[in-house]
Formats: structure tokens, sequence, C-alpha cells
């Protein structure tokens, strides 16, 4: 069966100011689409043709490019959509989220820090990410391209309860040249009910 793209969680205005409609609409409506359209054409007539996208991702070190990027880019992207909340509809962290943050980072604002680092320090295009490692504990990654830490080719391993897309097409056309802006933005987006959701899933 094709993969679809899936419909925005909110409307495409629901993240002004601080990401704007025009970005939403390219992000999702091109890009997102664009990595949906070229998996299914890299699948078409292949032993993947009926394969889930997790079982995909879980092995793009030994599929092809073409499935490995926009596999991963459909994934990124929904798994992204789905970490985000119009701002003031954020929910709240879990005792359990902010008690394993606490543990692993010191604190909340030491955790941001080191995250936005990680986005920062992406060189070129890629993604940050908040995982939940096999020792349960929290942990932050970076991974290129449309890699992420699901995959048997991640450097750092883990199951990803938040991420964020330092893509270029995610924040240049309002923050143009400064990520570090966007970053900073991101942080009124984060949808912590959803966060938190994960991370109960992932640690039992
Ligand atoms: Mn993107």
């Amino acid at each position: 069966m094709a993969f679809t793209l899936p419909a925005l969680p909110y409307a495409h205005d629901a993240l002004e100011p601080h990401i704007d409609t025009q970005t939403m609409q390219i992000h999702h409506g091109k890009h997102h689409q664009a990595y949906v359209d070229n998996l299914n054409n890299a699948i078409k007539g292949t032993a993947h043709e009926n394969e889930s996208l997790e079982s995909l991702v879980a092995k793009a070190g030994s599929i092809s490019a073409a499935v490995r990027n926009n596999g991963g880019g459909h994934w990124n992207h929904t798994f992204f959509w789905e970490s985000l909340a119009p701002a003031g509809k954020a929910g709240s962290m879990s005792d359990k989220l902010s008690a394993l943050i606490n543990e692993a980072f010191g604190s909340f604002d030491a955790f941001k820090e080191k995250f936005n680092q990680a986005g920062m320090t992406r060189f070129g295009s890629g993604w940050a990410w908040l995982i939940v490692g096999a020792d349960g504990k929290l942990a932050i990654s970076s991974t290129p391209n449309q890699d992420n830490p699901l995959m048997d080719v991640a450097e750092v391993k883990g199951t990803p309860i938040l991420g964020v897309d330092v893509w270029e097409h995610a924040y240049y056309l309002k923050y143009q040249n400064r990520r570090a802006e966007y970053l900073g933005a991101f942080w009124s987006l984060v949808n912590w009910d959803k966060v938190s959701e994960r991370l109960a899933a992932t640690v039992k």
C-alpha cells in the first residue's frame, strides 16, 4: 500500500508567529509530500512495497539511498508535526519526563542548552533529537540529512521523543540564516503532552 501525506494536526497558521504560515504550507505541502511521493516511487515493484515505514527505517543501512532518505524524511516530518502545538496549547511535562530530564541533564535549562547546541552544531542539514536510550535514560543526539536515531546506521541509537528539523527549509523564509533564533522559537511550540506520552510508551 502506498504511503500518504498525513494531515497536519493543526492549521498552517497555527504556529504563528514562531513558525510562519508560508513555511508550514511549503514544508508540509511540498517538502513532506515530496518525501512521500519519492518513497512510493522508490519502493514500487520492489520487495519493500508492502513493508511498514518503521521496518524500512530500521534497516536504512541496507536499503537504497532513495528509500533511506525519503523514508526517513516521511518518518521524521510526521514525528515533527506531532511534536509541535500552537503556543499556549503545549500541555505540560509529566512528572516522569521532568524527573528524567533533571537526572540526565541537571536541569531543564541545561537540557535546552544542550539540545539547542546539538541543533546548532549539526553542519548542513539534519535533525536534533531527545531520545530514550537502551538504558532507559534520556540523551541528546543529532543526525545528518533525513537519518534518525531509529536507523541501524545512527551513531547514537534510541527511541526519539522530541525532534527538531534544522534543514534551512524549516526556517529560512522567516529567519534566513538565524538558526539560533528559530531554535529559540521552537521551545514555544513543543507539545509536552505528546513528548510525555511518547516517554510513557517507551519506558514502562
Ligand atoms: Mn523538513
